[in-house]
């Protein structure tokens, strides 16, 4: 095989970035076969077609028909929760590799059924991956390598936020993210899934434990009269229900014994899109902020007192994670180079034959975490994950 054929079904703002992922993966990395946009499938046949600018050469209504297609060797879901499940086996089942948006589904049962379809279809050569794309970006890939190399020593302390803002507003419009029907959660699955992934992936350890809250802070919003960006235009007058929460806390145990505390949040006033980790070692410490996302901070616990103080370490050095594929040394990238490497490290699994990683049993592991909040929440005790 020389080219993968994409299909992708969904085209608003994650369509819009896997397809300049798709599109750009190709041009700056070395790559073993070569993606080739072959399909966009949305439900709206003219907002379909003129999405097909992003770089699609056909533009279909039907996801099923794509399943029959020749050129077609991957289907890319970057729909609401509530379509994951029932596209993404049926994709495996039909032999396509497939990468699904985070999270993975809106329920453990539904995540479940997809990770066995995917341990099903890895036994025939076919991938699933799933897209939780902060773990591409080069500071927290560092974060990742700097703990396997031991030079935070052991883990005591993790502490994640999520923050937020866009909801703040109570006059904000009801959005699909704001529906449990179709988002399976609120800030809880939508970033806190992120925070989840992010840290198990930094510290190569799972979150065993949790006890956690969760709130809605505004339970009637407005319907939305058209949806742009993440929520929409208001119509006057008629209101509808949020069905999610609002923001979502935990404390958690990892297996290997640290702890965490985790927040996640859409009305973190002023705050747009900060992810942030630190963790604590006995050797020394990082701290990460994706508002300044080619930063990573690293205090080394081992360095002469005297001297000793967190070091702004800048990741665009070509020594970097996935850095020497860009421009040169400090020149910096975007949220959007973490989809292109999420492609390119995906296309190489294909090529190669070996597992994606997060693997849809990855995604189960994080479902299970973000329902064993949701029980703790309700229940007001801890949960085992
Ligand atoms: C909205 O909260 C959102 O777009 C998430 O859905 C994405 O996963 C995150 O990357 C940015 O924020």
């Amino acid at each position: 095989m020389t080219t993968l054929g994409i299909a992708m079904v969904g085209h608003a703002f994650m369509g819009a970035a896997h397809s300049q992922a798709w599109r750009v993966a190709p041009r700056f990395f070395d790559l073993p076969v070569q993606p080739v946009m072959a399909v966009l499938c949305g439900r709206d046949p003219g907002r379909t077609r003129a999405a097909g600018r992003l770089g699609w050469a056909d533009a279909v209504t039907d996801w099923k028909s794509v399943l029959d297609r020749d050129d077609v060797h991957l289907v890319d879901i970057c729909t609401p929760g509530d379509t994951h499940a029932e596209i993404a086996v049926a994709a495996l089942e039909a032999g396509k590799h497939v990468l699904c948006e985070k999270p993975l589904a809106n329920s453990v049962a539904e995540a479940v059924a997809m990770a066995e379809a995917a341990a099903r279809a890895a036994e025939r050569g076919v991938r699933a991956m799933v897209g939780f794309s902060y773990r591409r970006v080069p500071a927290l890939a560092l974060a990742r390598d700097l703990v396997a190399q031991g030079r935070l020593g052991r883990v005591h302390h993790v502490r994640a936020q999520y923050l937020q803002d866009w909801i703040v507003d109570p006059a904000a419009p009801l959005s699909w993210r704001l529906d449990k029907d179709k988002a399976g959660s609120g800030a809880l699955g939508d970033i806190g899934a992120h925070i989840v992934d992010a840290t198990q992936f930094i510290l190569g350890d799972t979150i065993a434990e949790v006890t956690g809250t969760m709130e809605t802070f505004v339970p009637q919003r407005p319907v939305a009269a058209a949806h742009s960006g993440l929520s929409g235009t208001a119509v006057s007058g008629e209101t509808g229900p949020v069905t999610v929460d609002d923001a979502a806390l935990f404390l958690a145990r990892f297996a290997g014994g640290a702890l965490g505390s985790f927040e996640a949040t859409r009305f973190a006033n002023g705050r747009k899109n900060a992810l942030r980790i630190e963790v604590n070692g006995s050797a020394g410490s990082l701290a990460f902020d994706f508002e300044d996302m080619n930063v990573l901070q690293f205090f080394d616990g081992t360095e002469d007192a005297s001297v000793a103080g967190f070091r702004r370490i800048v990741v665009t050095e070509p020594q970097h994670p996935y850095v020497s594929a860009w421009w040169p040394a400090g020149h910096g990238l975007g949220y959007e180079h973490a989809f292109t490497h999420q492609a390119v490290d995906l296309v190489r699994a294909v090529a190669e034959g070996t597992d994606p990683s997060p693997s849809f049993a990855d995604g189960l592991q994080v479902q299970r975490v973000l329902a064993a909040v949701e029980t703790s929440a309700e229940s007001r005790t801890w949960q085992q994950v």
